[in-house]
C-alpha cells in the first residue's frame, strides 16, 4: 500500500504537552470519579474549558475550568456549574463530551453534547452567553447518537450539525440540516469507518470544526476494537468551506493516540478522545484537549501550519466505502 507521507512528519505532527496530564481528579475542588472530554473556547483571551466531570455514582455534568495560558494555573469553580436540567427525562444518566461553538448571528455559544437516560445517548443542545446562564433547548435528534457539533455559521442559509448516530451496527459520521436549529434534515454521511484501517470499527467528532482558508478541519476520533479493548486514536479531515457536505482530504494515519502511562491506566485505557480546539494566533499552535483513558485530561499541540501541509497532501481516502 502506498502511504501518502513521510512517516516521520507525521510522527511529530502532534506532541503530548510535558506537564501532561493537565487536569485530574485530585485538582477537582469536589469528590469525583474521573474528568475527561472537555469543550473548548477562548474568552478574552482566557481559556475556558467546560469539562465532563463523572461523579461517585457513574453519572456526568459540566464543570468549567479557566487558565489565562491553557495550560497551567487553572481555576474550577467549587462546584458544578451545569447539571441536566431538572425537567429532562433526556438526561436522567447525566450530560456527556459538550463541543462548543460560538454563534455570531445569535452572539451566543452552542454546546452540543450527550444526554444519557434509558431512552439511549442522543445529542442535545443548550445555549449560553456567559458560562453562567444556561439556556436548554433540549434533544436534537433520536438516539443513538453521541460526537456532535454544530459550525458557527450557516450554509446557504441553514445551520449545519456534525454527529454519529448508529446505524445497522454502524458508526459513521454524519451530517444534518436546519433552518432553526430545531427541526433537522438532509442528512448524509460524511466520514465513514474504514474498513480494515485504525478507524474501522467507529468514527466520531473529535473538537469543534475549525474555520481554515482552506476549508474545515475536522480532528476526529477513530476505534480499532482488538482482543484486550478498545483504541481511541486521531485523525484529521478537510471539508470545503461553502460546502461541508464534501470531504476534501483526509489523512490515511492516526495522527495522534495512546502512548503514555495516564492513557493507559484510566477507567477506558487506550483511549485518546479530543474534544476541545484552541488556536494561538500569535504562536500559531493548535491546542487540543482530550480526554485520556476517560480519567484525566491531556493537551496535545500541534503548528497549525506543519498540520494544514500535511493535510492538503493528504488525499480523501474514504475509497472504501461504496
Ligand atoms: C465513547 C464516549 C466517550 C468515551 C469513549 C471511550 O463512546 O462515550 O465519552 O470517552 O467512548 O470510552
Amino acid at each position: 500500500m502506498k502511504i501518502s507521507i513521510d512517516q516521520k512528519q507525521q510522527k511529530f505532527l502532534f506532541h503530548h504537552y510535558k506537564n501532561n496530564p493537565i487536569l485530574t481528579p485530585t485538582d477537582w475542588p469536589y469528590l469525583v470519579n474521573a474528568v475527561f472530554n472537555p469543550g473548548a473556547v477562548e474568552i478574552d483571551g482566557e481559556t475556558l474549558l467546560l469539562v465532563r466531570v463523572e461523579d461517585m455514582r457513574g453519572f456526568s455534568h459540566f464543570t468549567l475550568a479557566r487558565s489565562k495560558d491553557g495550560k497551567t494555573n487553572w481555576c474550577i469553580d467549587s462546584t458544578p456549574t451545569v447539571m441536566p436540567h431538572k425537567n429532562s427525562r433526556e438526561a436522567e444518566w447525566g450530560i456527556e463530551d459538550p463541543r462548543i461553538v460560538y454563534l455570531q448571528e445569535r452572539q451566543e455559544y452552542a454546546i452540543t453534547y450527550v444526554s444519557f437516560s434509558k431512552g439511549g445517548p442522543l445529542v442535545s443542545l443548550m445555549l449560553t452567553k456567559d458560562f453562567r446562564k444556561f439556556n436548554h433547548m433540549g434533544p436534537l435528534l433520536p438516539p443513538e447518537d453521541k460526537d456532535a457539533s454544530l459550525f458557527p455559521r450557516r450554509f446557504k442559509g441553514r445551520f449545519a450539525l456534525i454527529h454519529r448516530p448508529i446505524i445497522r451496527g454502524e458508526a459513521h459520521i454524519w451530517i444534518s440540516f436546519s433552518p432553526d436549529l430545531k427541526y433537522w434534515g438532509e442528512h448524509e454521511i460524511l466520514i465513514p469507518t474504514r474498513p480494515g484501517w485504525w478507524d474501522c470499527h467507529r468514527v466520531g467528532l473529535g473538537t469543534q470544526p475549525i474555520e481554515t482558508s482552506e476549508g474545515w478541519l475536522i480532528i476526529y476520533h477513530g476505534v480499532r476494537i482488538t482482543t484486550s479493548g478498545s483504541l481511541y486514536r486521531v485523525g484529521l479531515a478537510l471539508l470545503d468551506l461553502d460546502n461541508p457536505k464534501k470531504i476534501i482530504h483526509r489523512s490515511q494515519e492516526w495522527v495522534f493516540g495512546p502512548k503514555e502511562k495516564y492513557e493507559y491506566t484510566g477507567d477506558v485505557p487506550g483511549v485518546t478522545f479530543p474534544s476541545g480546539a484552541i488556536i494561538d494566533k500569535e504562536t500559531g499552535e493548535l491546542r487540543v484537549y482530550y480526554g485520556a483513558a476517560d480519567k484525566v485530561i491531556g493537551l496535545a499541540i500541534a503548528n497549525m501550519k506543519e498540520l494544514m501541509e500535511y493535510i492538503l497532501k493528504c488525499q480523501n481516502s474514504d475509497q472504501t466505502y461504496p
